[in-house]
């Protein structure tokens, strides 16, 4: 009998007596509920990913060594994936999203695909890369967030003479929950580019658009939101008003169409903690991927004491609390579920320690 989520009022001693019942409803292709049930609807969120942390200066390494055993071309990608410790294996660093680091080195191509999952780019390391997402090239710089909308084809490219290192965040176990991946590879090395570099920002990214504009998808029009101006918000914004106490000066990045997320599965944010801030408790329930941009502190997640660095990674599951310490000025990029939970009406969150 399986005993993980029996509900608790079940006369076990009485169970003995069923066991012919259970065999019997079994070859049917059935179950009783009342042995699965408190499992399956849990009082409180209970993943089985757990608070996580790495440390880049361990993981560069591991990178460099990848650019040596396989290329580019070879591997298509050139990521290596972070699994989370509860979750071995999955390809997952929170219940529902994907992490890695992609490396690509001067001259590589990443072949042009397209497929119905969407990923973030957070640029980590190097410069005069590019991505070029449905015709258009956007070159990528340290601490720029870079989008590749659903179904978009995509190739990556290094121009320069150093390795380029991003955060890919993917949203592909939430689209094969529903089963409703598609893939295919594009006949060629390259996409053809059909629009000259920064035309995406030139049509949306001014607080206007053409009067004729037409975009159906629910992800942002921008595709790439550079750091240089990120980080000018933030800073103008820590000199306007108080921090919030769990977050700091946190802004999300936002769709100017329509003032959601930027993208419909993947909530994408940017924090500044100032020298000396330190975050009460906080939880929610979307597990949430934070990489360092500039910084150094303490983040208390759980039991897990993360003392991070630039370019660390760390994970805050579902429903665990957390603090964050800033020992210098610190900014951090998080990215989670959370605009999947709002619009199913799922997303929870506790402040404080009430
Ligand atoms: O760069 O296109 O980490 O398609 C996983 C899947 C990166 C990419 C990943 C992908 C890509
Ligand atoms: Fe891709």
């Amino acid at each position: 009998m399986q005993h993980d989520g029996l509900v608790e009022t079940v006369n076990r001693a009485a169970e003995a007596g069923r066991a012919g019942f259970y065999e019997r409803i079994a070859a049917q292709g059935m179950a009783p509920l009342w042995h699965v049930l408190h499992g399956l609807v849990t009082e409180t969120p209970k993943p089985a990913a757990r608070p996580a942390h790495w440390r880049y200066a361990e993981v560069r390494p591991y990178l460099m060594e990848a650019c040596e055993i396989i290329s580019t071309e070879e591997s298509e990608r050139r990521v290596l994936v972070f699994e989370n410790p509860g979750l071995p294996g999955q390809s997952r660093v929170t219940t529902s999203l994907f992490a890695g680091l992609q490396i690509i080195l001067p001259g590589e191509i990443a072949p042009a695909h397209r497929h119905v999952a969407s990923a973030l780019r957070f640029i980590i390391e190097g410069k005069d890369a590019y991505t070029a997402v449905a015709g258009e090239r956007t070159m990528m710089e340290p601490g720029d967030f870079v989008i590749t909308p659903s179904w978009t084809w995509h190739d990556h490219g290094n121009l320069s003479d150093g390795p380029m290192v991003w955060l890919d965040g993917l949203d592909m176990h939430i689209v094969n929950l529903l089963s409703a991946s598609f893939r295919e590879g594009y006949p060629g090395r390259t996409h053809p580019i059909t629009r000259p570099e920064g035309s995406a920002t030139a049509e949306a990214g001014h607080g206007l658009v053409p009067i004729d504009f037409d975009h159906t998808s629910q992800t942002t029009p921008i595709f790439n939101y550079p750091y240089r101006v990120t980080r000018e918000a933030l800073d103008r914004m820590s000199r306007l008003r108080a921090p919030d106490a769990c977050h700091g000066f946190k802004m999300k990045y936002i769709n100017p169409l329509n003032g959601g997320w930027a993208m419909p599965t993947l909530a994408t944010a940017m924090a500044l903690l100032p020298k000396g801030f330190k975050t009460e408790p906080y939880r929610c329930t979307a597990g949430t991927v934070f990489t360092v941009v500039e910084g150094q502190g303490r983040a208390r997640i759980g039991d897990l004491v993360v003392d991070f660095a630039p370019h660390d990674i760390f994970v805050a599951p579902s429903w665990a609390p957390y603090t964050i310490e800033a020992t210098s000025d610190v900014v951090l990029f998080t990215y989670s579920d959370q605009g999947v939970q709002e619009k199913l009406d799922l997303f929870r969150e506790q402040r404080g320690n009430d």
